[in-house]
């Protein structure tokens, strides 16, 4: 007894360690906030654009209302960003710097491919072109979520998600 308890207290320690959020080296361009397991600053989980794109992630071109054309978008699932902050919770908030605000039901992130888009055609989006973040949902892969439903969800210039039970 006297030796296992030490083991044990470090295998622990060694497991809360791998599945925390590491602070952000950048900008921080996303704030999650609600009940989080791997809170990284002040209760809440803020990531910059590399901690984003580290994340399991998606690339794919479709067409949007909001696009001319087909056009490539890249960026983290959303669900790969509800599990880096350990956010629980069945309805988001998901809110842009233009004040815009849209509630998105988690099954969006866990029942479809939703990305949190980081990249257009490749680049890192500006505010001007509607970044640094936006909600792109698969419409490459399901035509039947081609309307205003989704589109009201398709929150641009994204700056925060607050996460509710
Ligand atoms: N940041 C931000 N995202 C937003 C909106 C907005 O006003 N601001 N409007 C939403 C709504 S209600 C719809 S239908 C589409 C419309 O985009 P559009 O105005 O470019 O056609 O974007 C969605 N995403
Ligand atoms: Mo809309």
């Amino acid at each position: 007894m006297k030796r296992t308890l030490p083991f044990l207290a470090v295998f622990l320690f060694a497991g809360s360690q791998a599945v925390a959020l590491d602070p952000p080296q950048g900008e921080v361009i996303l704030t999650i906030s609600g009940k989080l397991d791997h809170p990284n600053r002040d209760g809440q989980a803020v990531f910059d654009l590399a901690m984003l794109e580290a994340l399991d992630g998606r690339e794919a071109s479709m067409e949007t209302p909001w696009t001319k054309g087909e056009i490539q978008f890249s960026g983290p699932l959303l669900r790969a960003v509800l599990a880096a902050a350990g956010a629980h919770g069945q309805e988001l908030t998901i809110k842009a710097l233009n004040g815009y605000e849209a509630e998105v039901p988690v099954n969006d992130a866990y029942g479809l491919d939703t990305m949190l888009a980081t990249r257009i055609a490749g680049k890192p989006m500006s505010v001007r072109e509607k970044g640094p973040l936006m909600l792109v949902y698969p419409f490459d892969q399901d035509a039947g979520l081609y309307n205003e439903r989704y589109f009201s969800r398709s929150v641009w210039q994204i700056q925060s998600i607050e996460v509710a039970p």
